[in-house]
């Protein structure tokens, strides 16, 4: 397993609506792999295939905060939200691909998911709580979609300004 670089906004991978999948291969079981090492170093409680270079519908998380709790490590392939609740909850975003940025965001407060498993099976969740906020920051990411498209032009062309700096200063290091 290989923890892999994650990108940073702004990229135009981080754009671009990913590509269905297609076939389970075993470079893409070993992607899966590789994800969810990077999720749990970078730390995260989810990542998703474009973050990485990665330009295929799929994306990984495990929303157990608890140490002591057992870990719920989870892969989504071509997920959809077949249904969303009508009740909202907001909660304050933050995105391995915009670091130390955070900004409240409103979603639906629960929702139903289908996707394909690397077991080559469909499933279908319902998810409330971090659960719910995570998968639909993650399915956004495979929309070419970010937290930050969210907030007010002003916000997010400040957010935007402040990363090219980061990578400016990270690129003369
Ligand atoms: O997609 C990403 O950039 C990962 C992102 C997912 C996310 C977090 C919170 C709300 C919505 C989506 C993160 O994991 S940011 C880091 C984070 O929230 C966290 C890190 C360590 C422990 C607990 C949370
Ligand atoms: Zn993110």
């Amino acid at each position: 397993m290989t923890i892999r670089p994650i990108l940073i906004h702004p990229d135009p991978r981080l754009k671009k609506r990913c590509d269905p999948v297609t076939e389970i291969t075993d470079d893409l079981r070993a992607a899966a792999e590789d994800m969810l090492e990077t999720m749990y170093d970078a730390p995260g409680v989810g990542l998703a295939g474009p973050q990485v270079g990665l330009m295929s519908r799929i994306l990984v998380m495990d929303c157990v905060k608890d140490p002591e709790a057992k870990p719920r490590p989870m892969v989504l392939m071509n997920p959809e939200v077949t249904w969303a609740s009508e009740e909202t909850n907001t909660y304050e975003e933050g995105c391995l691909s915009i670091p130390e940025q955070y900004a409240d965001v409103t979603r639906p407060k629960e929702v139903k998911v289908r996707w394909l498993g690397l077991d080559g099976e469909a499933h279908e969740e319902q998810f409330g709580g971090l659960w719910a906020t995570c998968v639909q920051h993650e399915i956004d990411h495979l929309d070419g979609k970010l937290f930050i498209d969210y907030l007010t032009p002003l916000k997010r062309q400040l957010i935007t300004r402040k990363m090219q700096k980061l990578k400016r200063e990270k690129a003369r290091l």
